[in-house]
C-alpha cells in the first residue's frame, strides 16, 4: 500500500475558533502529525511484510511486530491513527449531545449525557503526562471511558475507540498554556457527534 501519507485536515485550519486556534492546529496538524507519519515510514523501513498492512492492523497485533519495529509502530503508528480520528472527531458547529443509538447508549451506560462528560472530563484531567481521553466499546459491546499513555490506542487492547482527545502539551499550550482543565472543557463545543455515531454504528453491526 505504499508510504502512509498524511490527510488533509478535513475543514479549514481556522475552522475550530475560538476553542481551538488556527496557530494550533497549524503545529499540530502540520508538524506534529505529519512527524508521526514520517517517522512511521522510517520505522516500517527494511519491514516489506508491515508495508502492505493498514495503520489499524498494524496496532490491532503489536505483538505480531518484530521487536525491533514494535516501538516504532506503536509511538508513531499510534500517533498518526489517534490524531488522524482527532481531527475527524471535531468539526465547526459541534457541539451538543449525541442523539439516537448513541446518546441512548450513553444514557443507559453513565446514566447522563452529563455523567459520561464528567468521567471523560476526568480521564483527560487524569492522565499524568503526555496521553489521551478515550469513549470506547468494548469487546463485550458495552461503552467505556478510559485513558492511554503517550500514543497508545485501545485499538491494541481489543476495544473499538469511538471519540478521542488529545491532551499531549502540544494540543492546547499555545492557547491555553498549563490549563488543561480549560481546553477540556472548550473541546465539548468542537465535537463532531455525527462522526462519533457513525463509528459507533459501524462498530455494533
Ligand atoms: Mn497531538
Amino acid at each position: 500500500m505504499g508510504k502512509h501519507e498524511l490527510p488533509p485536515l478535513p475543514y479549514a485550519y481556522d475552522a475550530l475558533e475560538p476553542y481551538i486556534d488556527e496557530q494550533t492546529i497549524h503545529v499540530h496538524h502540520g508538524k506534529h502529525h505529519q512527524t508521526y507519519v514520517n517517522n512511521l515510514n522510517a520505522a516500517l523501513e527494511g519491514y516489506p511484510d508491515l508495508q502492505t498492512k493498514t495503520i489499524e492492523d498494524l496496532l490491532r497485533d503489536l505483538s505480531a511486530i518484530p521487536e525491533s519495529a514494535r516501538a516504532g509502530v506503536r509511538n508513531h503508528g499510534g500517533g498518526h491513527l489517534n490524531h488522524v480520528m482527532f481531527w475527524q472527531n471535531m468539526g465547526p458547529g459541534g457541539g451538543g449531545e449525541p442523539q439516537g443509538k448513541l446518546g441512548d447508549a450513553i444514557k443507559s451506560t453513565f446514566g447522563s449525557f452529563e455523567a459520561f462528560k464528567e468521567q471523560f472530563t476526568k480521564a483527560a484531567m487524569g492522565r499524568f503526562g503526555s496521553g489521551w481521553a478515550w469513549l470506547c466499546l468494548e469487546k463485550g459491546g458495552k461503552l467505556a471511558v478510559l485513558n492511554t499513555p503517550n500514543q497508545d490506542t485501545p485499538l491494541s487492547d481489543g476495544m473499538v475507540p469511538l471519540l478521542t482527545l488529545d491532551v499531549w502539551e502540544h494540543a492546547y499550550y499555545l492557547k491555553y498554556q498549563n490549563r488543561r482543565a480549560d481546553f477540556v472543557e472548550a473541546w465539548w463545543n468542537i465535537v463532531n457527534w455525527d462522526d462519533v455515531s457513525s463509528r459507533f454504528e459501524a462498530a455494533s453491526k
